[in-house]
C-alpha cells in the first residue's frame, strides 16, 4: 500500500532538515520502505481537505490505505513497529526504546524548540536576553545529563533504535549555536545519526523540495 507523508512546499529552513517530516522521511528510510511526498502552502495546510487529517493544520501527516496519522512521533512510532530495524524485539529493550522516544520529545525537544522560537519571535521583546538564558541554562541541564547517560556509547540503548533516531533529530536543532559542542559525545553522537545512509537519502530528498521550489 503506498505511504503518502506531507511536507512543506518551501520549508523556512531552506532544506536543512529541521522541519518535522524529516524524522517521518528518515524512519521510512531506515525501514525500506518508499513512501510518496504531497506538498503543502502554508494556506493549504488550514484548508479543510488537510485539517481533516491533520486538526491542527500542520505538517507531517501520514496516509497508508485508509489509515491517517498526524503527530511525528506518533508516525515514527508507527513505521517502527509495523517495520524490523527501528525496535528491538526483547520486550523489555523495546519499552526502553520506546522511552528515549518519549524522553526526545517531551524532556529533550521543548527547550530546545523554544530557543529557536523565542530566536524568531522574541528577539525584540526587552526580556528576550533573560528568556534566552533560561532556555539555555535548561537545555544545558539536559544535555549534561543526556550526555553522562550515553558516555561513550554508540547510541542510548544498545542498537540504534527509533529513540536515537528521535534524539538526533532533536540535538540537529542545536546545530551551529555552539551548545552542542559543549558536550563532545553528543556532538559525535549526531555525526553519527547524521552519517547513516538512511538519514542522507531522507536529508537529500528533502533538501531537493527546497531546491526545486527556489530554481523553478
Ligand atoms: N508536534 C507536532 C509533530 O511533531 O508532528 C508538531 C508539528 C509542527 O510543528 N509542524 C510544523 C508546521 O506544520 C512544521 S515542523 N508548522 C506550520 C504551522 O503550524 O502553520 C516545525 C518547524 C517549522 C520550521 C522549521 N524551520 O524552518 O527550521 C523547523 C521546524
Amino acid at each position: 500500500m503506498t505511504i503518502t507523508i506531507t511536507a512543506f512546499e518551501r520549508s523556512p529552513d531552506g532544506g536543512k532538515g529541521l522541519a518535522r517530516d524529516m524524522r517521518v522521511r528518515w524512519a521510512l528510510e531506515e525501514v525500506g520502505q518508499p513512501y510518496d511526498v504531497r506538498l503543502l502552502s502554508f494556506k493549504a495546510m488550514k484548508e479543510p481537505a488537510h485539517v481533516a487529517l491533520h486538526p491542527f493544520g500542520q505538517i507531517p501527516t501520514y496516509e497508508e490505505g485508509d489509515l491517517a496519522l498526524f503527530e511525528s512521533g506518533a508516525i515514527v512510532f508507527h513505521i517502527a513497529e509495523r517495520h524490523a530495524g527501528l525496535l528491538p524485539d526483547d520486550a523489555n529493550a523495546r519499552a526502553r526504546a520506546i522511552t528515549w522516544m518519549f524522553a526526545a520529545l517531551t524532556t529533550m525537544e521543548p527547550p530546545i524548540f523554544d530557543r529557536d522560537l523565542a530566536k524568531v519571535l522574541e528577539r525584540d521583546e526587552p526580556w528576550y536576553e533573560r528568556r534566552l538564558r533560561v532556555l539555555e541554562d535548561s537545555i544545558r541541564k539536559r544535555l549534561g545529563d543526556l550526555s553522562r547517560r550515553l558516555g561513550d556509547a554508540d547510541w542510548l540503548d544498545g542498537a540504534f533504535s527509533a529513540g536515537d533516531l528521535l534524539m538526533v533529530t532533536v540535538l540537529l536543532r542545536l546545530k551551529g549555536s555552539g551548545i552542542l559542542d559543549e558536550y563532545p559525545n553528543l556532538s559525535a553522537y549526531v555525526v553519527r545519526g547524521e552519517a547513516r545512509p538512511a538519514y542522507k537519502r531522507a536529508f537529500d530528498a528533502q533538501l531537493a523540495v527546497f531546491t526545486a521550489a527556489s530554481t523553478g
